[in-house]
């Protein structure tokens, strides 16, 4: 009998050189050999490379998880770059630019570590662009005032490092170098985040004041990153026994819940969840879920930035089509012989 098998070439395509894959035959016998060989790899926490034969289930699994990620941290630049021109100072506008910056860093680390896979760019953009691919529930919510700006670096990018350090430990080495690099510079955004709440907990009243309303507001949207509760994650299973995720949604969401509630406390702030509870015997806080219907919705395309999003990441595209095309022509005059 024979079955198919995935190999990864590279294959030159119109407009864009992108690995690819192409179907070839081989004995069953053969592939049993080389599922042994992967599981014998996951077995010994060795990593599985480009090259490296894998499931098909394993390369779709990746291709999505990837590929999202990228897109949140593409889209996850707009609501902070919101406000780079209303920054209060010069080092404040210093350091804003600085990690925008590298959030879309962190997107083309990704793009590329999903490329390995047999994906292309120009696939995978388009699947953001016309809303087909998800991207975090996170960024559908407004950044009003400067408080969310520190904020979003203090809860979001702390959420994304829970995640991202165990994501450095994910069996697929392309995504978890890229995790190692770019969790050092989420640390960083954290800091920033913590440093700007800072001074606004412990500046005027009305300063505190904003601080709190933008904990308030960004509390249980910043719970769902984490993704649903597990017993209605159809993911987790496969991502698990992969290794491509090392802990469940509940476990990051408990550890991150432990962790920033003494940070709350230390800025003077108040965690806007009445069920919050030390629990001795679990070594770890009781406390609310976020509204999963809300969650639902907003991933289904209705929350309440996602139109706006979609239609500043379709600009920003349209906009750039003068320096694709303008890459591609240089990119062809040097392929061009040199007349002696
Ligand atoms: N938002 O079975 P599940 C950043 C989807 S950006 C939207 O638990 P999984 C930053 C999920 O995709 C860093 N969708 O899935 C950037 C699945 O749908 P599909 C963002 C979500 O994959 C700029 C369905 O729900 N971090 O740091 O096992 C500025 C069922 O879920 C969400 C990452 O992307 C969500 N929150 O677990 C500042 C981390 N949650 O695909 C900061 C990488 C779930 O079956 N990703 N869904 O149609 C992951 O670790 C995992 O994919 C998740 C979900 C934990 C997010």
């Amino acid at each position: 009998m024979q079955l198919p098998f995935h190999h990864l070439f590279l294959i030159k395509r119109p407009k864009t050189v992108s690995l690819h894959i192409i179907t070839q035959h081989v004995p069953a016998m053969e592939i049993n050999n080389f599922e042994n060989l992967f599981e014998a790899k996951l077995a010994k926490n060795e990593m599985i490379e480009p090259k490296d034969w894998m499931p098909e289930n394993y390369r779709k699994h990746l291709i999505r998880q990837i590929s999202q990620h990228a897109h949140s941290e593409i889209v996850g630049m707009l609501p902070e770059g919101n406000w780079i021109t209303r920054a209060p100072s010069l080092r404040s506008k210093l350091v804003l630019l600085a990690k925008v910056q590298d959030e879309g860093g962190h997107g083309l680390y990704l793009y590329t570590a999903a490329e390995s896979l047999g994906t292309s760019r120009d696939e995978m953009l388009d699947a953001l662009l016309t809303g087909k691919a998800k991207y975090s529930s996170i960024f559908n919510y407004p950044t009003l005032t400067w408080a969310d700006v520190g904020a979003v670096g203090w809860l979001v990018d702390g959420a994304a490092i829970m995640n991202q350090v165990m994501l450095q430990r994910s069996s697929y080495g392309p995504y978890s170098r890229a995790m190692v690099r770019i969790c050092k510079e989420e640390s960083f955004h954290q800091r920033q985040g913590y440093e700007l709440m800072t001074k606004l907990a412990f500046g005027t009243p009305e300063q505190k004041a904003m601080a709190q309303d933008a904990l308030n507001r960004w509390w249980y949207p910043t719970l769902m990153m984490f993704g649903p509760p597990d017993r209605e994650s159809p993911n987790s299973e496969n991502a698990i026994k992969w290794r491509i995720k090392r802990e469940t949604n509940d476990q990051l969401r408990q550890r991150f819940v432990n962790q920033t509630v003494k940070q709350v406390e230390y800025l003077g702030l108040t965690v806007p969840d009445a069920n919050l509870k030390w629990n001795e015997a679990k070594n770890g806080y009781d406390f609310s879920e976020p509204d999963w219907a809300e969650f639902k919705n907003v991933i289904k395309g209705n929350g309440i930035c996602n139109k706006e999003r979609l239609t500043a990441r379709n600009k920003a595209h349209n906009d750039g089509a003068w320096v694709r095309e303008a890459a591609a022509a240089y990119g062809k005059k040097l392929s061009q012989p040199i007349a002696a």
